[in-house]
């Protein structure tokens, strides 16, 4: 008997020791900050602009006051389960206490200091983080679609989708909002979750500390594909940033908004739904494709951008993404030979 009393002591003191050690091996882990595995850019304990290290530091803040509880409570526990077990053949209970004004006083109020150093930095930076962006913040107007992303930036005066650009070391001002359902951005190491929502324009600010691709995910359930809205974030250095955006702002070439390729496109009715600038295709309903063939991705982040993929999609959309908004247009396989070329040629 006393045998197993001493072991199951001994499991007791164990158990938390453990958990507590296997959850730092875990968190170590998981704290690569240097990986260049695009995947790991979903890991949620590393920051990579301003915004998330103060989320970061505010979770650290609230962790290492949780450990020191967590240690403080278990070892009174584990003190109060060796000091009065029964010992020997005892029979008889220990003295049986009920009420102590001072002590329930006590536990009453040490939470609500507790509470206080949470909720203190915690409400204080969600208030700093909706402060106005300042003067020369990149504006980007990012609109949350069935199921992709589109990305406006004012300020140059064109549209992309799915693939945000955004210089290192200069501030964002990301103007959120949805024309259908409620989406929600997150991009983990950029930004906080934020609602996309119809009829409302939210923002995030933010300034990224390093050059990289980061990935990001719609994060409210919109319908069919919404695990399958995705997005990435290419920070450049600013450099690099305004070269691309130069050339994103050039439409196509005259000679090649009058190319076969082009009045395929117009044949099969692409232009009911997509822009390409420079060309008469003006619409806005599916992403902007004046430069579709630099973007990596297609489908908004699901598909690699290469020649099987994009035929893949043209063949049947919905097969890629249930519920597509860009419906089956039965292509014969020599029209989609053509347009994949012709995506291709849209660098
Ligand atoms: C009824 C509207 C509609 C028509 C017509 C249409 N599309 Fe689309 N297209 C969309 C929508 C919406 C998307 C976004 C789908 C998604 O990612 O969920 C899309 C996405 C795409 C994409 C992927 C772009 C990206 O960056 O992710 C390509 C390429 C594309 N369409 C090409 C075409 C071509 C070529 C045609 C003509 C054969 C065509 N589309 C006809 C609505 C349409
Ligand atoms: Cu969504």
């Amino acid at each position: 008997m006393l045998a197993f009393r001493s072991s199951t002591a001994r499991l007791l003191s164990a158990g938390p020791l453990l958990t507590a050690f296997v959850a730092c091996l875990l968190l170590v882990g998981c704290g690569n900050a240097d990986s260049t595995n695009i995947a790991d850019s979903m890991n949620t304990l590393v920051g990579h602009s301003d915004l998330t290290k103060n989320i970061l530091d505010i979770y650290g803040t609230i962790f290492w006051i949780d450990t020191f509880l967590f240690i403080l409570v278990q070892g009174v526990l584990i003190y109060a389960v060796l000091k009065f077990r029964a010992r020997g053949d005892e029979k008889t209970l220990p003295e049986q206490v009920h009420g102590n004004l001072q002590m329930e006083l006590g536990w009453t109020i040490a939470p609500v200091f507790i509470l206080m150093l949470i909720a203190i930095p915690t409400v204080s930076f969600i208030f700093e983080s909706q402060a106005p962006a300042g003067k020369d913040a990149i504006v980007v107007n990012a609109t949350g679609k069935q199921w992709w992303f589109k990305f406006g930036y004012p300020g140059y005066g064109f549209e992309t989708a799915n693939e945000l650009h955004v210089p290192a070391g200069r501030q964002v001002d990301l103007r959120l909002q949805s024309d259908n359902v409620i989406h929600a951005f997150w991009a983990p190491q950029l930004t906080a979750k934020r609602d996309m929502m119809p009829g409302r324009v939210n923002h995030i600010t933010f300034t990224a500390d390093r050059a990289g691709t980061y990935l990001g995910q719609c994060a409210e359930y919109c319908q069919d594909s919404h695990a399958l809205m995705k997005f990435r974030v290419v920070v450049d250095s600013l450099e690099d940033f305004e070269k691309w955006a130069a050339h994103q702002k050039e439409g196509v070439p005259e000679a090649e908004a009058k190319s076969a390729g082009f009045e395929a496109f117009q044949g099969a009715t692409c232009v009911a739904c997509h822009a390409i600038s420079g060309t008469s295709a003006q619409a806005a309903i599916g992403p902007n494709l004046t430069h579709v063939g630099s973007r990596t991705h297609i489908a908004a982040g699901v598909l690699e951008n290469n020649e099987a993929n994009l035929r893949a999609w043209l063949k049947n959309p919905d097969a890629v993404k249930p519920g597509s908004k860009m419906p089956n247009l039965n292509l014969s396989d020599e029209q989609i030979t053509t347009l994949v070329s012709y995506l291709q040629s849209l660098k």
